[in-house]
């Protein structure tokens, strides 16, 4: 059935994963930010008991080269203090702190997880300036146009360099990194897992539309809504071609969910987010699943309806959970994103 709803909207068929995401960074996010010619670090102890003494968080500031320039952003690094290689995240947060609503640090800690953030607008402000930090390194060289990159896309690229700092540490586990965000920044999650092999899985929470949302036939936000009224900085300039154009979309959004196979890829929805339209997230994972047969793997092993509340699908390549509630990333969904984990490392 939910197939079938998808060949009726026109979604185009998969592609190979170098195809789709050339078209993906070429028409919607830009092309990535080029890695960095160098790569150096600072550190210090922050807290050095951090979370009753099961962690030690240190402040880190990573600083890349890039287009000849040199460009800096601070992280939190919180590792686990007892010997061990531990799975972690690199969470890409609304805010500069080391604990927030939507990142119960201890609680992540004491499931045995690192976690190393930052705070989005520490590489660029979330707003229509390209002058500000990566953006402004990036604009000076490429300009704003077509196919450079847009917000989404910079913060994604600061994601992994994060993962390069990440390589340093040795109590990680390098086979079990994941990247996770939240709402604009679980579209940036799913970017950054696509394009960086290095990521176990990428985890998209609530991310909607431009994220793990299915643009054709959407209930919710759709391209005019996200480039004209609100966020055309997020994307290339592409992109904007395609606002009351959704069927010209030479891609959709189950791509970027296919973009990461054969890695692992995970889609949180919540019933009361009818903005970022479950349902289309939903077939997001549907559309993507065929990929994984190419591998012999299982891609998303789910039910052949929509979902309700409740549901949680972690067999496949693909995790899935609708929980009820309205646009937020909380514990229940970080339970459940560790339970997938745990499940399959
Ligand atoms: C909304 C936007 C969504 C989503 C959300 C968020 O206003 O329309 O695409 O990204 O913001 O990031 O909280």
């Amino acid at each position: 059935m939910l197939k079938e709803i998808l060949t009726s909207r026109g979604v185009p068929a998969l592609k190979t994963r170098e195809e789709m995401l050339d078209i993906l960074q070429r028409e919607e996010y830009g092309y990535m930010p080029p890695k960095p010619g160098s790569f150096t670090w600072t550190e210090k102890i922050d807290i050095e008991n951090f979370c009753a003494g099961k962690a030690t968080l240190k402040r880190v500031t990573l600083t890349s080269e890039i287009y000849g320039e040199s460009f800096s952003f601070p992280i939190y690094a919180a590792i686990p203090k007892k010997e061990g290689k531990y799975p972690f995240f690199i969470y890409i947060s609304f805010r500069n702190q080391e604990t927030d609503r939507y990142m119960p640090m201890e609680e992540i800690i004491d499931n045995g997880f690192a976690v190393l953030s930052f705070c989005y607008e520490d590489v660029s402000n979330d707003c229509n300036d390209f002058e500000d930090g990566l953006a402004g390194i990036i604009t000076r060289r490429v300009g704003r146009g077509a196919t450079t990159p847009g917000k989404l896309a910079m913060w994604a690229w600061a994601a992994q360099r994060v993962m390069d700092y990440a390589t340093t540490i040795d109590s990680l586990d390098l086979s079990a990194a994941t990247v996770c965000g939240h709402s604009r920044l679980g579209k940036t999650a799913l970017l950054c897992a696509a394009t960086d092999e290095r990521f176990f899985l990428g985890y998209s929470n609530n991310s909607g539309c431009s994220g793990a949302s299915i643009a054709r036939g959407t209930k919710g936000e759709t391209v005019k809504d996200i480039c004209e009224t609100r966020f055309p900085y997020w994307f290339c300039e592409n992109y904007f071609k395609y606002i009351d154009n959704e069927e010209a979309l030479p891609f959709d959004q189950h791509w970027l969910i296919a973009s990461i196979a054969p890695r692992r890829v995970y889609v949180a929805s919540a019933r009361e987010d009818q903005w970022a339209d479950p349902e289309n997230e939903y077939l997001g994972c549907v559309g993507a699943s065929p990929i994984y047969d190419e591998h012999g793997l299982m891609g998303f092993v789910a039910e052949d309806r929509f979902p309700k509340v409740g549901d949680v699908f972690h067999d496949g390549m693909i995790g899935y959970h609708l929980r009820a509630g309205t646009h937020y990333f909380g514990r229940e969904d970080w339970q459940k994103l560790m339970a997938y984990i745990k499940k399959h490392i």
